[in-house]
């Protein structure tokens, strides 16, 4: 049996492609600002999670699974279809911000940089910089000089 307190300190963060999804047990997040990175590979299916610079364990997911061009983002909402039925007690509640994303996976020097504040390229995909946000309900954006 594992002891209750065990729980208190773990929590779970996941990735999902079209159905099932991949999920590291990472420390609670805390009041202070986390970086997290995840990366993965569609041709070995290597998946990996960075938190503050700290690489999980390597976990296989979707090996040889492609990414449609022309997607959406979404952030802070849990869609149970294609960009829509949302549940106000299903969204995030904090601060997110300089989300970006790549067509390639990150050197694990490159995400150390970016955790440690150093420029690196922003993503190519898209990049929080010149990135046309449209919010929905609750959201303030706040600019902040970097
Ligand atoms: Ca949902």
């Amino acid at each position: 049996m594992i002891p209750k307190s065990f729980y208190k300190c773990v929590f779970r963060l996941s990735f999902y492609l079209s159905g099932e999804g991949v999920l590291f047990s990472v420390p609670q997040l805390g009041a202070l600002q986390t970086h997290l990175c995840f990366t993965w590979d569609s041709e070995s299916g290597a998946a990996a999670l960075f938190m503050d610079g700290k690489k999980s364990l390597t976990k296989i997911y979707k090996k040889g699974h492609t990414v449609r061009p022309g997607g959406k983002v979404l952030l802070g909402q849990d869609p149970d279809v294609y960009l829509g039925d949302f549940d106000a007690k299903q969204s995030f509640v904090g601060e997110i911000k300089d989300v970006n994303m790549w067509d390639s996976v990150l050197s694990d020097f490159m995400i150390q940089d970016l955790y440690s504040g150093k420029k690196i390229p922003q993503g190519n995909i898209f990049d929080w910089e010149t990135t046309q946000l449209k919010m929905n309900g609750e959201v303030e954006l706040i600019h902040q000089e970097l």
